[in-house]
């Protein structure tokens, strides 16, 4: 079934492909499934690159209607991109969001506490690249919970709508476990329809072995 994409999403999934952080090919996961594309986001590595990814997450959290209070960007991936997606809000979307990180280490010296930025209140709107299995997002809802917040929401990069445990995505066990939304700025389905209309040569290979892996570990929709 086609998935309609807005122009934005049109113009992400082009630029992560432009980036080499969209790649197809053999890669195994932290599953261990192996995986006929991966999405790294550590290859947006320009201040262009970054400030344009910022832009994306910011008109994603927007087109969501997410209300949230504080954008909070998990140690060390989700740092930068909460900070470029708090100033693209601000700039392009006159929003002045606080925004918060943690770092890895505890720190005994100084202001203390592990939470930099601004103070963990109302409700939390995680940022991250990629959702699989859902591990990394279990550890950062803990650290929320020992801070007193409350965490809102979750915006990812990609959603790859893959299993988890159950039948589920990693990503609705996510949403039913802790009773918040989690919005992407594309989903595989999305890259679906973009690599079928871009059909060409290789891109066509691309689709067919995505759709192949989907058909064994997607959800069922
Ligand atoms: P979970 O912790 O299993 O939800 O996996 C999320 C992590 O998987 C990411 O933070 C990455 O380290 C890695 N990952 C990607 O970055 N991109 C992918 O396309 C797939 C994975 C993955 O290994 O599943």
């Amino acid at each position: 079934m086609a998935t309609t994409l807005q122009p934005y999403q049109r113009d992400f999934i082009a630029f992560a492909i432009e980036q080499g952080v969209l790649k197809f090919g053999e890669f195994t996961l932290k599953s261990g499934r192996v995986s006929p594309y991966f999405f790294n986001a550590g290859l947006f590595q320009t201040g262009r690159a970054l400030a344009k990814l910022g832009r994306f997450y910011a008109q994603a959290i927007v087109d969501s209607g997410l209300r949230t209070d504080v954008l909070f960007g998990p140690a060390y991936k989700g740092i930068p991109l909460a900070a470029v997606t708090a100033a693209a809000l601000a700039d392009h979307h006159d929003r002045d969001m606080p925004y918060a990180f943690n770092r890895k280490e505890a720190k005994t010296h100084g202001e203390g506490g592990n939470i930099v930025g601004a103070p963990l209140a109302g409700d939390i709107l995680i940022i991250d690249d990629v959702i699989t299995a859902g591990t990394a997002i279990c550890e950062v809802m803990s650290l929320i919970e020992q801070s007193g917040a409350r965490a809102g929401g979750v915006i990812i990069a990609l959603d790859r709508q893959e299993r988890g445990q159950g039948e589920q995505s990693a990503i609705q066990e996510v949403q039913a476990q802790y009773g918040m939304p989690v919005v992407s700025i594309v989903t595989l389905e999305q890259v679906l329809t973009y690599l079928e209309e871009h059909a060409g040569g290789e891109m066509l290979a691309y689709a067919d072995a995505v759709r192949a892996y989907r058909d064994q570990y997607g959800i069922a929709g």
